[in-house]
């Protein structure tokens, strides 16, 4: 691809004024640098920006430099005695850029290794007044974030698909310091204990012996850990659920997980539960999609969340927050609130919606922004404040020390993506990589001869730990929980879905403990599915070909319906919708069609039967995104079939015989994935098969299809279709 003539217009390819569809199907013009793209200029002591040039950052001017600046002519080839003879020492050049580039990897992150990222503004509705002092949650502040999404489980190129926890860390850049919301897609944690956590990990990580598998919890030592330790039982049915297997990063609800102490003005506190709910409804993959993604498109929800954001479809949630009384036992109806194996149910406290977070910008350098952002929960703001729940100590304690290992010292916090965006003072000196340029010389507190600076803030605006009781009596090394009860949550989460959301546990379990090779350890955790639900328990156990053991499960849980992902309708901004056509067709319509559902933020992928610019029979041009080769439905939300490509050759056993297989597996996967298929004109002929069929339309003309296509669409997949009964 010729980059000579940038601008020359390719044949259509979307124009500079048509909106841009997330993929970089078109030759682009070489980009200048945008603002963000600016060399972050040190930090001092102040905060304010120190005296360095513009420019020290790579690919910002026209010439090659060194590290050093050095102008240089040459970088391909190494310095040599004569044309054939040995490369000389001398050479720095070879010698600089060599030792960087052995150098450019980090240790990845022992957890949450694999994520993706995004810039956005977080604006406040004003409705914590009365409940905390943060500034950044006063009416009308707005606030710019980073957030990085994740996996627990695999390493950094590990698959996004797989089944697992995902992460959900929120770095607000508050004008009183930076607040970090570090939680997850999971409402509850796998143990109550930070000195569990190594055990956890270790457990779902790959086998020592062989390192395998990778990136997945269904294997023996995962499910002889939960089987033991039985307060992982809820969080291991939430992963079993699909929670576990989310449609998107843009899909899912956060929780910060733990109860926070928030505090108000007036020094009075609540506790409180942080929830994220995003605005485009919470949405799953079904788990045969997602298998195979992490091989047709290990890079899914990556690749999913960048395009939404290029496309302008910005995800956005609103935050809110669970409150209850700050009660000496620190219990709420019953649960204890520092325990972090329990939720609320929204039924008994709801979620008090406190503002709302969209992401608008993409990194400009993942290494540099999502690979060394440093998240923490100690990074607190007044007016927020941690409770005495023994898994967020621990948590306090691990986030700085992995740093230090991860990004190499103790100034992480000068690295641009996690500088405060507000004045910084503090008595901290020196260090490997240190950015600022202190001034002063009296480093420490009290001085006198920097005049006393700086100065210890007046408290009602200072960060104060709140003067909460602890706790007396014995020193003790045993469980914090009021009440030991590890069932009736897991029960109550299984209660609260609905039948196709049921099935699809039972589906998760049989997989999981199918993998295992222990029969006892598949006995274990059928004993432990005995004690969340007899239905349950059977099922699997027919599926494993075992007995059922007997259990007993709790008594009076009621359901709590907000655990139920299905029943609403959502906006369909940012889902991806997958047109069939041909040259057989006239292709007005078509981009009539993708006119029409882009104006509701759908991404249409044009799919032809080779890749390029299509020809209609009207004479419009149509640029192809992909192809029958590059294509399969699973990264599609919904196929459009509107032409029926003559089958290629080579893949039919008579020519011209039948449809072109690939397009017979396009249509059959969706079909099986419960996705809505519309197909009008010779694309309807193709959908006979399928006729009367729920969710397969067939309509007059393209002009018809956007309608029923976005109905179907706001209910994310033909429920009926997937689970007959219900
Ligand atoms: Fe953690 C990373 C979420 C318990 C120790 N954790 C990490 C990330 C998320 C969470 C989202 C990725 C942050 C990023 O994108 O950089 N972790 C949680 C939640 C927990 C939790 C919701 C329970 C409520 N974590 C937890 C415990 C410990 C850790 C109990 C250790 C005692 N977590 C870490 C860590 C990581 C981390 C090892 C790895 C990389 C990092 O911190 O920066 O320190």
């Amino acid at each position: 691809m010729s980059t000579d003539t940038p601008d020359a217009p390719v044949p259509g390819a979307p124009s500079s004024e048509t909106p841009s569809y997330g993929e970089p199907t078109s030759p682009r013009s070489p980009l200048p640098p945008t603002p963000d793209q600016a060399a972050p200029a040190p930090v001092s002591a102040t905060g304010a920006s120190a005296t360095a040039p513009d420019g020290v950052r790579a690919q910002q001017g026209e010439w090659l430099t060194t590290a050093g600046g050095t102008p240089l002519a040459q970088t391909d080839h190494s310095l040599r005695a004569g044309r054939r003879g040995p490369v000389l020492l001398q050479d720095h050049h070879l010698r600089e850029k060599t030792m960087h580039f052995d150098h450019e990897r980090i240790p990845e992150r022992v957890v949450h290794a694999r994520g993706a990222a995004a810039h956005g503004t977080f604006r406040s509705y004003g409705a914590a007044d009365g409940l905390t002092s943060a500034a950044f949650l006063a009416e009308g502040v707005e606030t710019p974030v980073f957030v990085r999404f994740s996996t627990v489980l695999g390493s950094r190129g590990s698959a996004d698909t797989v089944r697992d926890t995902r992460g959900f860390a929120t770095k607000f850049y508050t004008s009183e310091g930076v607040f970090d919301l570090v939680g997850n897609n999971i409402p509850v944690f796998f143990i109550q204990d930070a000195i569990k956590f190594a055990d956890v990990i270790h457990a779902g990580k790959p086998h020592p012996d062989r390192e395998i598998p990778q990136a997945q919890s269904a294997h023996d030592t995962f499910w002889d850990f939960v089987s033991l330790h039985t307060e992982a039982q809820h969080h291991a049915i939430w992963n079993m659920s699909d929670r576990g297997i989310p449609r998107s990063y843009r899909t899912m609800e956060g929780f910060g997980v733990h109860t926070f102490r928030l505090v108000a003005d007036d020094g009075s506190t609540r506790l409180v539960k942080f929830h994220w709910k995003p605005r485009a409804g919470v949405h799953s993959l079904v788990w045969e999609e997602a298998q195979l993604l992490a091989g047709l498109d290990p890079d899914f929800h990556r690749r999913d969340l960048a395009d939404a954001i290029e496309s302008g479809a910005f995800p956005s949630w609103q935050l809110g927050v669970q409150v209850m009384p700050d009660t000496p036992d620190q219990t709420f109806e019953g649960i204890d609130l520092l325990d972090p194996t329990k939720l609320v149910p929204e039924e008994l406290a709801p979620v008090h919606l406190l503002g709302e977070m969209t992401l608008e910008r993409n990194p400009t350098n993942y290494f540099a922004e999502t690979e060394q952002v440093a998240f923490h929960v100690g990074h607190l703001v007044r007016g927020i404040d941690v409770t005495d729940d023994p898994l967020m100590a621990g948590r306090m304690f691990s986030y700085l020390d992995t740093q230090l290992t991860r990004l190499g010292g103790p100034n992480f916090e000068q690295i641009p993506i996690n500088r405060p965006r507000c004045p910084v003072n503090d008595l901290l000196r020196d260090g490997h990589h240190q950015d600022a340029v202190h001034t002063g010389v009296a480093p420490y507190h009290p001085n006198s001869l920097d005049g006393g600076n700086p100065f210890p803030t007046p408290a009602e605006r200072a960060f104060v730990e709140t003067p909460a009781p602890v706790a007396a009596g014995e020193k003790v090394r045993g469980p914090h929980t009021s009440v030991d009860d590890h069932f009736s949550q897991t029960r109550m989460f299984w209660l609260s879905l609905t039948p196709v959301e049921r099935r699809h546990v039972v589906d998760a379990y049989a997989f999981e403990l199918g993998k295992c090779y222990e029969q006892v350890v598949k006995e274990r955790q059928l004993a432990c599915l005995a004690r969340v639900d007899e239905e349950l328990c059977r099922a699997v156990a027919v599926r494993l070909g075992l007995g059922r053991p007997d259990g007993e499960v709790a008594a009076d849980v009621a359901p709590s319906p907000s655990l139920s992902q299905l029943g609403l309708r959502w906006p369909v901004a940012g889902r991806v919708v997958g047109v069939v056509v041909d040259v057989t067709i006239p292709l007005a319509p078509v981009l009539a069609l993708r006119a029409a559902l882009q104006a509701q933020g759908v991404r249409t992928l044009v799919i032809g039967p080779r890749g390029g610019v299509l020809v209609g029979t009207d004479g419009t041009e149509l640029m192809t995104q992909r192809s029958l080769d590059t294509t399969r439905s699973v990264e599609l939300d919904a196929v459009v079939v509107g032409a029926a490509p003559p089958p290629r050759p080579d893949l039919v056993p008579v020519e011209g015989a039948g449809l072109d297989p690939r397009l017979d597996l396009l249509l059959e996967e969706a079909w099986r994935h419960g996705k809505a298929i519309v197909g009008w004109g010779a694309g309807a002929a193709v959908l006979e098969p399928y006729d009367a069929q729920p969710g397969v339309l067939v309509t007059d003309s393209a002009s018809d299809v956007a309608g029923p296509l976005l109905e179907r669409l706001e209910q994310h997949r033909v429920w009926e279709r997937l689970h007959p009964t219900g």
